[in-house]
């Protein structure tokens, strides 16, 4: 079972990109569940999930690294025993530390093979979100194993360049891949770098 933490401030695209992850996995054959732990825009919920054919969880509000790490962890343990997934989708909100979330599944899960953090950052508020919660950013991205610049069909080449060589410098080890979680551009080169 592997467990993939999309974590990026509010309004980034996590929920955009759970839904084309789902999509991908599950035509793939792959069965995927999905924990939401949803505060957004789009206003996915567990129910929408469902319909969709999905085994999906919604979590009350609050925040699953801090007040709801209990009940995150049931959740992961119920999910686990009743669905017995290939893939879990992790969505915590957008002010949560997702390497705080990879904690608790570690404590939650004792049959996952690995935990993966994807860090998912918008190239339309970068700047703004960089000028006003710089040290918040990079405390998000910190434990990803890899950073997407999502948004790419909002931006200019040159744009995303500049974005990819601010986030290599804060952290030249992490891969860097742009995408549209909207249009599904690169979606293919993501589905490669979470094999
Ligand atoms: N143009 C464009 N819009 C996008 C893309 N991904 C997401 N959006 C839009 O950005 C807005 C926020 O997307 P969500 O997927 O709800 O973002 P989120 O990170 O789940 O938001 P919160 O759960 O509130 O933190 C929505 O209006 C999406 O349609 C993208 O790749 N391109
Ligand atoms: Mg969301």
């Amino acid at each position: 079972m592997y467990v993939y933490i999309l974590g990026g401030f509010l309004g980034s695209g996590k929920t955009t990109l759970l839904m084309k992850l789902a999509s991908m996995y599950t035509k793939r054959g792959l069965k995927t569940a999905l924990l939401v732990n949803e505060s957004g825009e789009i206003g996915v919920d567990g129910a929408t999930l469902k319909a969709e054919g999905y085994d999906a969880i919604e979590l009350p509000d609050g925040c699953i690294c801090c007040s709801l790490s209990g009940t995150l962890q049931s959740a992961l343990k119920n999910i686990a025993r009743d669905i017995d997934p290939d893939i879990i989708i992790v969505e915590p909100t957008g002010l949560a530390l997702p390497h705080k979330v990879k904690e608790l599944v570690h404590y939650a899960m004792i049959d996952e093979e690995a935990t993966y953090i994807i860090g998912v950052a918008d190239v339309q508020r970068f700047e703004d979100l960089i000028k006003k919660k710089e040290q918040f950013f990079k405390m998000q991205m910190s434990g990803a194993d890899f950073v997407l610049i999502n948004k790419c069909d909002l931006a200019t080449p040159e744009k995303i360049e500049q974005i990819k060589a601010w986030i290599h410098e804060s952290f030249p080890e992490k891969p860097i891949q742009e995408i549209s979680a909207k249009t599904g551009e690169n979606m293919d080169k993501l589905y490669e770098m979470m094999k």
